[in-house]
């Protein structure tokens, strides 16, 4: 097959560029890194067939440089610039900015992005397209009176979101009807300084909701498929930490009503690309339309994994003005995937970042385990951009072979020099609630939360811990952190900086 394009330029760092500049090689595409005075030594700069310096380490200057991306591509002589996620991913003047240097855009048509970029917006189309969302407006709420009227009528608890909101800015939760003003106010100041556009809206407040999305392929002649759904409730502050597919919520009658309403929206605003529908899905099967991703996303493996569809092939040929060359009917899913993103943070010291030299790496392998890692042995986490390393990516017949997998990988994956997120990770691998299947986006601020009264037992032994490594301390002896083989997940509370066998 001849490739859909000559060169392509990939505008991002890190796992991702990796991963594009994987499919482009593989495609016979050559590729181009772009990279910042921070990522001269960084893998995705290694693995390209060429790379361009564009400037100092703050984004500003570098991955959101629109002219010096786009003089990148012109110098190199490429056809088409990926945006991976992040950066310039879902920034439509950039798309423009593509187009009118005469280079392809690897997304969606700049006037999709803007129509899924205002919440209010796409929230009123996805009405008319008769897909469920949560009860509630979807015009600027004018002043107070107007609110409270609303919320009484919606039912309290309600939901404050600004319009341009996303990723939890600018949204506040509201209980009762003496907290509506101050919400309001808070909102709309927090909406107006980061997205300069202070309107928000009202929803009902949806208790312990799952976050399920649909992934989406639209071609340039009005075909839409989806692949299913990827269940991604383990999420700290709209991080999330775990991604599966399929969701162990979903009935086949759920899928089906899912994928169709995600189609729907993809194909109202004229999408084109790989993408995604995003739904809260409530206790009793309940789904309701969020938001639309107009990109690439992180969790794209366990779809791949599942469907056996490489995505960020099909975005690459969708982009040349290829057909999709299957229907919704060829689309097969075959077993379990789970994907843990391996974090340079400390989970138990709040997730702050740990940038610093990997002076020791040995990734797990295995049968039915990919490893999508942007570092190496040797590697500095720069301090500039976010803490992902490594999504490690385990596929099996059935979830509970697929769960074992998993717990099995991240005990060989070991990283030496920076803390990660693999022991928080570990531990979720084991948690009754997880393995049952039983999630909701609060399940992780439960898991750390050891104020709850189920917890005591946990926090007597935090307490117990502490003061160990105080008496260690004034003995001033060094206290040992490495747990034993097989011990719980709780030791690990201690920070060991790997567990090895
Ligand atoms: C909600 C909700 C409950 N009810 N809307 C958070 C991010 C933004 N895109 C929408 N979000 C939510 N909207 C109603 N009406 C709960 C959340 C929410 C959430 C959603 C998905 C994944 C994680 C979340 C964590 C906290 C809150």
């Amino acid at each position: 097959m001849t490739p859909p394009f000559g060169k392509v330029l990939i505008a991002n760092r890190g796992e991702i560029a990796v991963r594009v500049i994987r499919a482009c090689r593989e495609m016979g595409i050559a590729s181009v890194a772009v990279f910042s005075e921070a990522d001269r030594e960084s893998l995705h700069v290694m693995l390209a067939d060429e790379a361009v310096l564009l400037g100092p380490a703050p984004a500003s200057e570098s991955y959101l440089a629109i002219e010096k991306i786009i003089a990148a591509a012109r110098a190199t002589g490429a056809d088409a610039i990926h945006p991976g996620y992040g950066f310039l991913a879902e920034n439509a003047v950039f798309a423009e900015a593509c187009g009118a240097a005469g280079l392809v855009f690897i997304g969606p048509p700049p006037a999709a992005i803007r129509s899924m970029g205002n919440k209010m917006a796409a929230r009123r189309m996805a009405m008319e397209m008769k897909v469920p969302v949560v009860p509630g407006t979807a015009e600027p709420l004018a002043d107070d009176a107007e609110a409270a009227r609303i919320a009484a009528a919606v039912g309290y608890p309600v939901m404050i979101k600004a319009a341009l909101g996303g990723g939890g800015k600018g949204m506040r939760l509201v209980r009762a009807p003496g907290e509506l003003a101050p919400a309001l106010r808070a909102a709309r100041s927090e909406a107006g300084a980061a997205f300069g556009d202070a309107a928000v809206y009202i929803e009902r407040y949806v208790e312990e909701p799952r976050h399920i999305e649909i992934q989406v392929l639209a071609d340039r002649h009005g075909n839409v498929v989806h692949l299913g759904e990827r269940e991604c409730s383990i999420q700290r502050r709209h991080q999330k930490l775990i991604e599966e597919s399929p969701s162990s919520f979903t009935t086949p009658e759920l899928q089906r009503l899912m994928g169709e309403a995600a189609c729907r929206v993809a194909a109202a605003v004229g999408y084109v690309n790989a993408g995604t529908v995003e739904f809260l899905v409530d206790r009793e099967r309940g789904f309701y339309f969020l938001e639309m991703n107009t990109r690439l996303q992180v969790e794209h493996p366990v779809t791949e994994l599942v469907t056996g569809r490489d995505l960020v092939k099909e975005q690459l040929r969708i982009a040349a003005g290829e057909k999709l060359g299957f229907t919704q009917d060829d689309v097969a899913r075959n077993g379990w995937a789970l994907e843990c993103r391996i974090n340079a943070e400390d989970p138990y010291a709040g997730f702050i970042p740990s940038p610093g030299r990997i002076t020791s790496l040995r990734p797990a392998s295995g049968p039915w385990v990919r490893d999508d890692s942007g570092v190496y042995s040797g590697y500095t986490m720069p301090r500039f951009y976010d803490t992902l390393m490594a999504k490690l990516v385990v596929w099996g017949p059935d979830r509970e072979t697929a769960i074992a997998r998993m717990a099995r990988a991240l005990a060989e994956y070991k990283v030496v020099g920076v803390q990660t997120t693999i022991p928080i990770l570990q531990h979720i691998m084991r948690d009754p609630d997880f393995v049952a299947g039983r999630l909701s986006t609060h399940f992780l601020e439960r898991l750390m939360d050891v104020d709850r009264p189920e917890a005591g037992g946990r926090r007597r032994a935090i307490a117990l811990i502490a003061a160990a490594l105080a008496a260690y301390d004034r003995a001033g002896k060094q206290a040992p952190v490495a747990s034993p083989p097989g011990s719980s997940g709780w030791r690990q509370a201690v920070r060991p900086s790997w567990r090895g066998r």
